[in-house]
């Protein structure tokens, strides 16, 4: 695909395609089949609290997670809160800021405060020995999030945590079907929180989960995901109503069927964009460990534009003009969003790594509604700019429109 950056459509050109690439984009498997467990659950009018399809897809979760509790719950996000809860953190929490924005709102609605932590360059995952450094005696716990579906330091974090009596928990909203050590994500910590939004890798529409292996807390997650019901006119606990419907369920278990296939178009896709980013200068393509299981949900790309001449929101805004959705996930980074950015104004001081990340990574649309042709699109678009960047820096600098940042 031969792209002429002056024809671009940012340019005035036309755009390479109508057609218009989501980040995001559900996985859909087997609409028959969902449709049936549709028409079934109709049949059966039950519809929510514990039915029989969140039942199975309780149990099928098993199967995937190896954790002997997994508790399907109504979003990832409640699924999180409910866990902090349940684990009795209070204080400060010890959580990366270059995370999805709901890691760190789950533990502020609570009132627990945030820590923020930077993280590892490489893995984009807490910094164990930086986690270490901001303990203190409010600290009660610590949030790893397994980024990208790539695994966080999980033994380093647990030694951690138990050396200091602190609560593991680990955001793995990303990580459903993955491994650490060649164990699935599931079992690690004191629990694991999925999320099933219908931008992951299994959706169940809105969704999440809770993953451990400890009986108590389960028990416990169980009464506060029911507002505390242990029984018909029984509250023993505080509650909210944390609970997963059937239909959500089902959606579940037909993505469940499909998840080979699902992985199957994302390493492919993520192959591809390798091979036709190989070699380009300033452009990194995160890597996965192919010896571990992996959703290969996410294709993240880090922009270094010393290197590659174009700076990483040139390239969104050139990527949106041709219908490439490409996003900045987590751009400007947690403590700069409201209200950490007004509680702690200077965070960023401690969080170099978090800040570059920030201003350089780019999330290219992958999944089973793209395949070759888009892959080759979106590569195509990004190997034009760079390898032109000086005729694209020239172009850029007679725009009437300002475009940010000016690296001139
Ligand atoms: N922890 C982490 C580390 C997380 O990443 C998340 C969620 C959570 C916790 C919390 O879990 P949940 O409470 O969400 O279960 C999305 C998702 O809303 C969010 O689930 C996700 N992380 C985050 C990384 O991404 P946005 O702002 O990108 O969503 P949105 O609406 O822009 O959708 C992305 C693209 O997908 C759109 O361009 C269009 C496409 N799309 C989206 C939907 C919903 C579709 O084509 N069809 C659809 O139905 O946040």
């Amino acid at each position: 695909m031969n792209i002429q950056i002056e024809k671009l459509a940012f340019f005035g050109g036309s755009p390479s395609s109508s057609q218009v690439l989501h980040v995001g984009r559900p996985n859909i498997g087997n609409p028959a089949r969902m449709a049936e467990r549709l028409q079934e659950i109709l049949e059966r009018r039950w519809l929510s609290n514990q039915g029989p399809v969140v039942l199975e897809f309780e149990r099928r979760l098993a199967g995937v997670t190896g954790a002997k509790h997994n508790i399907a719950l109504c979003n990832g996000t409640i699924a999180l809160e409910i866990a902090i809860r349940a684990l009795g953190m209070t204080g400060e929490v010890i959580v990366p800021s270059w995370t999805f924005v709901a890691t760190a709102h789950a533990l502020q609605w609570q009132e627990i405060t945030p820590v923020f932590c930077d993280v590892d360059p490489d893995t984009h995952n807490l910094d164990p020995e930086r986690v270490a450094a901001l303990i203190t005696p409010r600290t009660t716990g610590i949030i790893g999030v397994h980024l990208w579906g790539r695994a966080c330091a999980v033994r380093k974090l647990e030694e951690l945590a138990s050396r200091h009596g602190l609560k593991l928990l680990l955001d793995a909203a990303h990580a459903f079907a993955c491994s650490y050590d060649g164990r699935p994500i599931g079992g690690f910590g004191h629990a694991e929180v999925f999320s099933f939004h219908a931008t992951k890798f299994i959706n169940t529409f809105e969704g999440g989960a809770i993953a451990t292996n400890d009986d108590d807390l389960a028990s416990r997650i169980r009464l506060m995901t029911n507002f505390g019901f242990a029984g018909y006119d029984r509250v023993k606990y505080i509650g909210t109503n944390g609970k997963m419907t059937e239909i959500a369920a089902a959606m579940g278990l037909t993505s469940l069927e499909s998840m080979q296939d699902f992985v199957a178009a994302n390493l492919a896709n993520w192959r591809q964009y390798a091979r036709e980013l190989a070699g380009l200068p300033g452009v990194k393509l995160l890597g996965y460990d192919e010896r571990e299981r992996c959703n290969f949900q996410y294709v993240v790309v880090e922009i270094d534009p010393a290197l590659a001449g174009v700076h990483r929101d040139w390239l969104i805004e050139i990527l949106h003009a041709e219908n490439v959705m490409a996003r900045r996930y987590f751009y400007p980074g947690v403590h700069r969003m409201e209200p950490y950015r007004s509680y702690f104004p200077h965070a960023g001081l401690l969080l170099p790594v978090s800040e570059a990340l920030a201003q350089r990574v780019l999330v290219l649309p992958t999944g089973t509604a793209i395949g070759a042709a888009e892959v080759q699109r979106v590569s195509a678009i990004i190997r034009a700019c760079v390898q032109n960047a000086t005729a694209l820096q020239r172009l850029l600098a007679g725009q009437q429109r300002r475009v940010t940042p000016d690296l001139s």
